[in-house]
């Protein structure tokens, strides 16, 4: 398969990415198509410039960036779909969002855009379409779309695939290269063109399977994930009513190995942390597509309990959160309406600024519906723009309160005694277990009360009832 012409569409996290990467090989030339919005249109004069939009927390990625644009010149960022017609290769990396309320995907672009390349490719093209995807959609929605537009037949004219990305924030490279590839194909010689495509730039080897078969692992692959979360969610809330601590508890569960004699090896459990809930672009939206892709193009109905209520559970956390806030601050007389409050950290995730579907802001709503006096959010990596504070002197003086809602690493270095004699009550509501047992006996002795999300009250030991 010639792949001197690749274009990418969609210069975001998972865009960028895949497009230096194959730029850096030199065995092709990269365009990047990015709409000239509002919002990101800012991306095409910093790219061709040689500047990552995501410096601080991707740096290898600002390195290729630069290597790619200004020294091999193999990558460049444009407004313009017209490249399509003279590419050997179009990688569609387009967000795939669902609507909030009904949990369906919403596809309009995505058709759109499907439209526009059909009436725009050349014979002999390879689509790859990285997009995360209710399963069926490939065979079922796009596809007879890019039939119609193009006039061609896939898997005779032009090739189409469905090549699921595996990017986390911080290792968007790494990832690429080092991970397996699912190569999803239409047909199975649209699978060969693929691999083909992909080969050069995946040392983790490919796994060829059909296009269904492909959205199916990969939105199957969050929702694990997010099943397992709600797992260590549910039990943490267990351990606070029986009057224990989920992480011991988690910690026993986790050092059952597969293999006594060299307890290194696999565990043969994995549960995972419980927290203020679960936040990102992928988690909370891929279990609804996975149940989607099943209503609409499944051959029978099947129940989906775990799924959905997993979600229920990992979006229930903010509110358990705000819970424990609200019944310390009680505890100790202080009044809602009166009370200071600093939530510290506001991305999803630990040690990054992405905040998309950050839980937090469904603690920060609750809080603020439940009549709070003072709420104030404090992230070191998230745009003040966020409506977040970088300055925490002020943020604590004269708190009764500190929940700490993300875990980035900066507040496991913190001495919180040093905020002893700032704040006007000394409460810490610790919702990601990010303060050591140590110190949280160093606090406890100073007068502070700090609560952990997952670590009940040791119950008083019941009087026998011999009745
Ligand atoms: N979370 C918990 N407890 C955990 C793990 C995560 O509460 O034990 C929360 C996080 O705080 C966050 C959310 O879940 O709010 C999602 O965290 P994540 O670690 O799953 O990170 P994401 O959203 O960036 O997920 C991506 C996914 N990658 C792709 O879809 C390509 C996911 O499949 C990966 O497993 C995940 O990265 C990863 O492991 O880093």
């Amino acid at each position: 398969m010639k792949r001197n012409n690749i274009i990418v569409i969609g210069m975001g996290y998972v865009g960028i990415p895949i497009a230096v990467v194959l730029a850096e090989t030199e065995k092709s030339t990269v365009i990047g198509i990015q709409r000239n919005s509002k919002r990101s249109g800012w991306k095409i004069a910093s790219l061709n410039s040689g500047k990552s939009p995501f410096p601080d927390t991707e740096p290898v990625i600002a390195e290729l960036i630069a290597e790619t644009v200004l020294k091999k010149k193999t990558f460049s960022v444009d407004s313009e779909m017209k490249h399509v017609e003279k590419a050997d290769a179009v990688i569609i990396t387009v967000q795939t969002p669902i609507d909030p309320a009904t949990k369906q995907p919403l596809y309009q672009n995505l058709f759109a855009l499907i439209q526009q390349i059909g009436k725009m490719i050349k014979q002999g093209v390879l689509i790859s379409i990285e997009s995360t995807l209710a399963p069926g959609t490939t065979k079922h929605l796009l596809a007879p779309l890019l039939e119609q537009y193009s006039g061609f037949i896939i898997g005779e004219d032009i090739f189409f695939a469905h090549c699921y990305e595996r990017v986390m924030p911080g290792k968007l490279v790494k990832n690429i290269k080092e991970y397996p590839r699912v190569i999803g194909g239409y047909s199975e010689e649209c699978a060969k063109r693929a691999a083909l495509l992909y080969e050069p730039i995946s040392f983790g080897g490919l796994s060829l399977t059909d296009c269904t078969t492909a959205e199916i692992a990969k939105t199957v692959e969050n929702a694990y994930r997010d099943i397992n979360i709600a797992f260590a969610n549910e039990v943490s809330t267990m351990c606070e009513s029986l009057g224990t601590d989920v992480y011991t508890v988690r910690e026993l569960v986790n050092n059952f190995p597969f293999d006594p004699s060299s307890s290194q090896t696999n565990p043969y459990r994995n549960m995972l942390f419980p927290g203020t809930g679960v936040g990102g672009h992928c988690l909370p939206k891929d279990p609804w597509l996975l149940l989607y892709g099943l209503q609409k193009f499944g051959a029978f109905p099947v129940e989906t309990d775990l799924i959905k209520t997993a979600r229920k559970t990992n979006d229930s956390m903010p509110n358990h959160l705000a819970e424990l806030i609200l019944q310390t601050l009680q505890e100790k007389q202080i009044t809602i309406e009166t009370t200071k409050i600093v939530i510290l950290g506001y991305a999803y995730l630990r040690n990054s600024d992405d905040t998309r579907n950050t839980p937090v802001k469904h603690l920060k709503e609750i809080l603020n519906e439940r009549g709070v006096g003072t709420l104030i959010v404090h992230d070191p990596y998230v745009d003040p723009d966020e409506g977040v504070t970088r300055n925490l002197e002020s943020a604590v003086t004269d708190a009764d309160c500190i929940c700490i809602a993300t875990n980035h690493s900066v507040y496991e270095e913190f001495n919180f005694l040093s905020f002893q004699t700032m704040m006007r009550t000394r409460i810490i509501v610790d919702g990601r277990n990010t303060i050591s047992k140590k110190h949280k006996k160093e606090l406890l002795l100073n007068d502070f009360t700090v609560v952990t999300l997952g670590v009940g009250k040791p119950k008083p030991p019941d009087q026998p009832s011999f009745t």
